[in-house]
């Protein structure tokens, strides 16, 4: 079987709920390995890319926001993001994660165990997990950095930014 990598996130709900040492554990039980992790507030423009095959759900604007934590506000606005890697991990992962519709999960699964739909229609489901190889490529591209991953798991290429104006410590 193909080593595989993919995008796993804690959304907004399972930062809210407090769920992330849970869901790690949870994750871990498929022995993969971390290779890229970090905290962000999601803007309105990568919450929109990410899920740009949904564009035309009619719960599209209510998912952008919950991806953003708009409902839930500081300081439980953020997501965490990782890169796993190992064999099969995409299935794994995926089987650990549960169904999309929490109601429907396997109960013991992160999303039938932590899961749940809002009054709204929301599929609150604590977690994201890329669906198949260019997907996770795809989402791993748009949410990471070459150098906030570990290890080179696609091409990469040398660029020269000049005049970049970046956040530094004072
Ligand atoms: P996935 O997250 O299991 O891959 P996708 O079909 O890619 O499922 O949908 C992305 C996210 O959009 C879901 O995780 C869920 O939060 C939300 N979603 C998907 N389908 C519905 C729906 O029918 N109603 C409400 N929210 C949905
Ligand atoms: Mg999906």
């Amino acid at each position: 079987m193909a080593i595989e990598q993919l995008l796993i996130l804690i959304k907004p709900d399972g930062v809210k709920k407090s769920l992330t040492g849970n869901i790690l554990t949870k994750l871990s039980e498929a022995r993969m390995v971390i290779i890229g992790s970090k905290t962000l507030k999601v803007s309105r423009e990568l919450a929109q890319t990410h899920y740009y095959q949904l564009k035309d759900k009619p719960f599209f604007g209510e998912l952008v926001d919950y991806i953003q934590g708009k409902i839930y506000g500081e300081p439980y606005d953020r997501v965490l993001a990782f890169v796993y890697q190992g064999e099969d991990a995409i299935a794994r992962m995926r089987k650990i994660a549960g169904a999309t519709n929490p109601e429907e999960a396997d109960p013991v699964s992160i999303r039938g165990a932590y899961g749940r739909i809002t009054t709204k229609g929301v599929y609150e489901n604590v977690v994201h997990c890329s669906s198949d190889p260019s997907e996770a490529e795809r989402e791993i591209k748009l949410w990471f950095n070459p150098e906030e991953i570990v290890k080179q798991i696609y091409p990469t290429k040398k660029v020269v930014i000049e005049k970049e104006e970046k956040e530094d410590w004072a």
